[in-house]
């Protein structure tokens, strides 16, 4: 899978990306399908999205996907950057693993003869319990497939799993290196860790059957990371006969004083949030597409950058780190009605969803914040229990970073204690008021907070915005115009950069255009389908409000 940097240098990776035979199985249950009768009529690419292609367009169903490749003997690993949103993974006709979710990282594990293997993924983007985490109503188009890249690992029996990279002081250049591995009996290994091609360790370890190694080291020569100067860092660990490289910065991102700080730094939040969605591509992002998209960010002058709603791809978190970019990296969510976010079933499937976020992008210097389910009923009892547990969760796997969550409305929020930045939604002048009241509402919004009891704690706006059909404008200057969406952006973004002191950031609704569902409810309230409160349309064309932005932006 794309990346900036290679991840092993020893163990032998084949990228299995390209183009692979396709069947559209439609109504099929993946239970029923016979693999050896299956006829392969159709390619597709991998990464790619089968209903973002024209033939394909809006099917929902079961999908299958082949390809062969030629394998050592030994254990192997198939690494899935994302499929979306349900699947199973076989290894010459045999079931390897099954998995659900989109947006995040998974393996599926075989041992194997040498010679040639057939590889089959049933992919499914349909609704239903096998997903919990994807329903239909969403604001955004569901696109299925193997939209993430995939590879080919061939694995020691000895292998590690996982690298992380903690910044213990920016000022003592520390920081604690965590491997995690598996499988070695219990016996000794070469252990080395090397850091910008500088040898900081080199011994023989006693291990476990399955555990983790842990290390404080210093690192005198690196700069630390800042959006101004974003230094990075590789660090290469080597166990027995395997390896893994990730790259990192040194930064200490905290709260207090209702500022967020990076090194120290206070940092006001200017940014957007980010759909990973394109109308020829869907949810698979093109190095050009993710290019072109921290180019646009770069230009609007943002040092932010919110990924609504779901794990971002790991190429644009490389490139955030690169641009000096913040990032707020969330779980998936969007409005799960209380009985659905309170169903154990749902509660397990986020919580392996965490786990795996975390796992992919836990040493990008760029995530400064860890987010889940976007306006989901933080405003209920029931809710209480969920937020705590998962956010619980995120502090668990990472103490690091801070965490937080969109509140669909502050005024009635319920779970502002569990977090350590508080994020608000709010559309006035768009689903309420006009523009002269929302300075007023913003202004209300910290009230609000403050009067909870909350003062300490950071406020960041994680949306506000409104809708503009692109080049569409009249004399009236009436809603869906660009002139419309342009001014009230120009009321927002000059009160919380140049009217206040409270509010430490913000998330504009959103940077580019994107395609909802097509659920009517919400499809009657989307002209063309799409969600257009984007400063860019769907194809990144600049509105007349990405100008206007730009100007507040780039004065601060
Ligand atoms: C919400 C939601 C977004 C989008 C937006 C809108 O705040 O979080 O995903 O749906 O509203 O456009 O109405």
């Amino acid at each position: 899978m794309a990346r900036r940097f290679p991840q092993h240098v020893i163990r032998p990776v084949t990228s299995l990306d390209g183009l692979w035979d396709f069947a559209f199985l439609g109504d099929a249950e993946p239970g029923e399908v016979d693999l050896a009768a299956l006829a392969f009529d159709d390619l597709m690419a991998v990464p790619g999205c089968f209903d973002a292609t024209p033939k394909y367009a809006g099917r929902r169903g079961l999908a299958a996907y082949r390809t062969r490749v030629r394998t050592s003997e030994g254990l192997q690993r198939l690494v899935f950057d994302g499929v979306q949103h349900w699947c199973r993974v076989y290894w010459n006709g045999e079931l390897v693993r099954e998995h659900a979710g989109g947006f995040t990282r998974f393996w599926a594990e075989t041992e194997s003869a040498a010679g040639e293997a057939e590889i089959t993924v049933l992919v499914d983007n349909r609704f239903d319990d096998r997903s919990p985490l994807h329903m239909e109503h969403f604001d955004w188009y569901a696109y299925g497939g193997i939209s993430r890249g995939v590879e080919l690992h061939r694995l020691e029996p000895l292998h590690i799993d996982g690298l992380k990279i903690d910044t213990l002081s920016v000022a003592d250049r520390r920081v604690r290196v965590r491997i995690d591995y598996t499988g070695a009996e219990a016996g000794t290994a070469a252990l080395g860790i090397e850091c910008d091609g500088r040898a900081l360790v080199s011994e023989t370890v006693d291990l476990d059957a399955s555990g983790s190694l842990t290390r404080e080291l210093e690192i005198p020569w690196a700069a630390p990371w800042s959006p101004e100067s974003p230094q990075l860092s590789t660090l290469t660990a080597t166990l027995g006969g395997d390896d893994l490289r990730e790259r990192f910065g040194l930064r200490e991102v905290r709260t207090a004083n209702a500022r967020i700080t990076v090194n120290g730094e206070p940092v006001v939040l200017k940014g957007v949030n980010r759909h990973e969605a394109h109308p020829q591509f869907g949810h698979a992002q093109p190095e050009a597409l993710l290019v072109n998209d921290v180019q646009q960010l770069l230009d609007l002058g943002c040092n932010f950058v919110r990924g609504s709603h779901y794990p971002l791809d790991p190429l644009f978190l490389d490139l955030c780190d690169e641009a000096g970019i913040l990032v707020w990296c969330e779980s998936i969510g969007w409005q799960y009605p209380v009985e659905h976010l309170t169903d154990p079933a749902f509660v397990e499937a986020q919580l392996a969803h965490i786990g795996e976020m975390v796992a992919a992008s836990q040493n990008h210097p760029s995530i400064i914040l860890w987010g889940i389910l976007n306006e989901c009923p933080s405003w209920s009892d029931e809710g209480h229990p969920v937020y705590a547990t998962l956010l619980g969760r995120l502090r668990e796997l990472d103490p690091e970073r801070p965490v937080t969550y969109a509140s669909i409305n502050a005024h009635d929020d319920k779970c502002f204690d569990l977090v350590d930045v508080v994020g608000a939604n709010t559309y006035p002048g768009w689903y309420f008021g006009d523009v002269p009241d929302i300075p007023g509402e913003l202004d209300r919004i910290a009230a609000h907070v403050d009067a909870l009891g909350f003062a300490d704690k950071p406020l960041i706006i994680s949306e506000i915005g409104a809708g503009a059909v692109p080049g569409w404008n009249d004399a009236h200057g009436s809603l869906w115009t660009e002139d419309y969406q342009s001014s009230l952006l120009d009321t927002t973004v000059g009160h919380i950069l140049d009217g206040q002191d409270r509010i430490q950031g913000l998330a504009i609704w959103v940077l580019g255009d994107f395609k909802t569902t097509e659920l009517r409810r919400m499809a009657l309230t989307r002209p063309r389908g799409v969600n257009d409160k984007g400063l860019i349309d769907e194809y990144r064309r600049p509105k007349q409000a990405f100008r206007t932005v730009q100007a507040h932006f780039k004065k601060h």
